[in-house]
């Protein structure tokens, strides 16, 4: 009996030896462990073993269940160790692959110059305050001293959308609301910048699409010279320290006196090239004092408060300050032309 319950323990270790999985070890162990296995059938032979034999049949069977287990036991750990460092393999990561280089977004030139212009002015405490492009003709004109029929608003060519509604062509409407909506009547120090709309054919120097950055101040005792000294910082930031400004009569409907805005030219420093067309001087803003009757249409009272204002064409600026020498640039999406402001590679690791 002993020899049969060696031999079976041999069998087991050679079957076992062959075992490559989990699966296949737990069908060894109930091919030999199982209610049908062959341990199963020595076991229930116990009765039939004569009761001077049974002492050594038991604690032989007992001690080949044991090693069994052991043996199964051991082999179950050394399977899960490779199954387990199987799969560690496969789901390896190769962290040491160079990532994609993804192209990543820059400062388009007009939001450059936008963005100079409004940290110059939020640092001597104005806001900066947006408006709805599709506005009222009360607020695009009817306000600003453009009643219907008024010259002027054939200069500004507009979108309309109904009777009553169009696309901005100034962002003026956004100081008319601003004044109009300020209850107190307090003082006002903005800046607004935004898209603006015009018909117009585009062309190197048209679009159709522009944006504008406006100005205004108004408070009592407000002057020209206020307006002066303001402006010439703004050039001065924007074109270099040496820069100098000078003024020449205009006319804008919404400001009396109204003032063109020249400043040295940054490139020759006065004394004549190509890009000021040998005059020294760069044209670069509108402004002027606002029109008593804006203020008075937006609830200030003409004779208690004056006011300055002013506008220019970041598109114009730019164009300027980069030698652009085509304003479809700006609104074309040419890569080339866009890449060569600021854009940097950017890795997505
Ligand atoms: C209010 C009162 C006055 C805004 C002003 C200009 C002069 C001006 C142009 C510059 C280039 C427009 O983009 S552009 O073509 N603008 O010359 N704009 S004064 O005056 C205002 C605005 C709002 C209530």
């Amino acid at each position: 009996m002993n020899e049969q319950i060696e031999q079976m323990k041999q069998e087991i270790i050679l079957k076992m030896n062959n075992v490559k999985s989990s699966k296949e070890l737990n069908d060894l162990r109930v091919e030999y462990l199982g209610k049908k296995g062959p341990i199963a059938e020595l076991s229930a032979m116990m009765k039939t073993i004569p009761v001077a034999e049974k002492k050594q049949f038991g604690a032989a069977l007992n001690s080949l269940k044991t090693e069994i287990n052991t043996l199964f036991e051991q082999k179950r750990q050394e399977i899960n160790l490779d199954e387990l460092n199987e799969q560690l393999a496969a789901e390896k990561i190769d962290i040491t692959l160079d990532s994609t280089m993804i192209p990543v977004g820059g400062k388009h030139p007009i939001q450059m110059v936008i963005d100079d212009v409004c940290d110059l002015f939020v640092s001597m405490g104005y806001d900066v305050v947006e408006g709805p492009e599709v506005e009222q003709d009360l607020y695009n004109f009817e306000k600003l001293n453009l009643p219907k029929g008024h010259p002027a608003r054939d200069t500004q060519d507009s979108f309309y959308i109904t009777e009553e509604m169009l696309l901005r062509t100034q962002t003026s409407p956004v100081q008319a609301r601003t004044m109009e909506a300020n209850q107190e009547k307090s003082p006002i120090r903005m800046i607004c910048p935004g898209k603006t709309y015009r018909r117009d054919n585009d062309d190197a120097t048209h679009s159709h699409q522009f944006t504008q950055i406006e100005g205004l101040v108004v408070d009592k005792n407000i002057s020209m010279a206020d307006l002066k000294g303001t402006l010439e910082i703004l050039a001065k930031t924007m074109f270099g320290e040496d820069r100098v400004i000078r003024f020449r009569p205009s006319y804008f409907p919404f400001t009396e006196p109204s003032l063109e805005v020249d400043v040295s030219c940054f490139r020759c420093g006065g004394e004549g090239c190509s890009l000021c067309k040998q005059t020294g001087w760069i044209e670069i803003l509108g402004s002027g004092m606002v029109h008593p009757n804006v203020l008075r249409n937006c609830g200030y009272d003409p004779e208690v408060y004056t006011g300055f204002a002013f506008g220019m064409g970041p598109e114009r600026i730019a164009m300027l300050k980069y030698g652009i020498n085509d304003i479809r640039h700006f609104y074309t999406n040419d890569m080339r032309f866009i890449n060569d402001f600021n854009r940097k590679e950017g890795g997505n690791a």
